[in-house]
């Protein structure tokens, strides 16, 4: 994968999810991928972000504004324009109202400390609800565009959640799972992102060989009509 350049836009309004649901391509070809991250007050959603983006790992992260961060790369050839949500302080006990954030995203990371058990339980909570209402538009995407991440790994001294409860989670969801330290684990949390971004686009590949282009179905609708009709005369 190769890094093209990043930037961030700050106190991003809950409207500007919704305006902002234009799917899969921008000019010259190039891929546009949205991506989630999720989950509850403290789990390092910033951290994870930021550490993709920058390399850095920084500490303390502003939590009072949602940002949608954006970055160019080159992955697998693929030119993609990726906007990173990292939404303000998700309380444990908020209200899961993710309407907004479902439909703008195609893809979901959900983070939890593995030192605090209050927060993997939110994160169930957000898998859950992910999944119920993607569940009715198209069961492959789910499966392969939501990540459980357990952060803080580093803090294992700490730990409150097991890897194999994690992993249980992300084997009940479907969904990928890995353990990793935002503090400490830069080359992971790489590589968690690459694999969120590839299954991403592969899946846009998937919908496009699906969906035939305007004159081929149009082919097809004159053929399904005079095909038939000729075969009669
Ligand atoms: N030890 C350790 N601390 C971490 C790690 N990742 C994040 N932190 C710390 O955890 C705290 C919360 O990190 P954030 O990235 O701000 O968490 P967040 O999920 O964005 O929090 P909110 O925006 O408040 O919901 C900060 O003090 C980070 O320095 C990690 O991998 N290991
Ligand atoms: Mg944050």
């Amino acid at each position: 994968m190769r890094d093209e350049g990043c930037g961030m836009r700050g106190g991003v309004a809950r409207g500007a999810l919704k305006a902002r649901r234009r799917r899969g391509r921008r000019g010259g070809g190039m891929a546009e991928v949205k991506v989630a991250v999720l989950g509850g007050s403290g789990a390092g959603k910033s951290a994870l972000a930021v550490r993709f983006l920058t390399r850095r790992f920084i500490g303390e992260y502003a939590s009072s504004a949602e940002c949608i961060y954006t970055k160019h790369l080159c992955l697998d050839g693929r030119q993609i324009h990726l906007e990173i949500y990292d939404p303000c302080s998700q309380p444990h006990r908020g209200k899961l109202s993710l309407t907004d954030e479902l439909h703008w995203a195609d893809g979901f990371i959900i983070v939890y400390d593995i030192s605090n058990r209050a927060s993997f339980a939110f994160a169930k909570a957000l898998l859950y609800r992910i999944r119920e209402s993607h569940i009715r538009v198209c069961k492959k995407m789910v499966e392969s565009s939501i990540f459980l991440v357990g952060n803080k790994q580093d803090l294992c001294h700490m730990r409150e959640v097991g890897w194999d409860e994690g992993q249980k989670l992300a084997v009940d969801n479907k969904c990928q799972f890995c353990e990793l330290s935002a503090a400490e684990h830069y080359q992971e949390v790489v590589a968690m992102f690459t694999k969120v971004l590839r299954n991403i686009t592969s899946s846009f590949k998937l919908k496009e060989k699906r969906r035939p282009s305007g004159s081929k179905s149009m082919a097809k609708l004159i053929n399904n009509v005079f095909g038939k009709r000729r075969k009669s005369v």
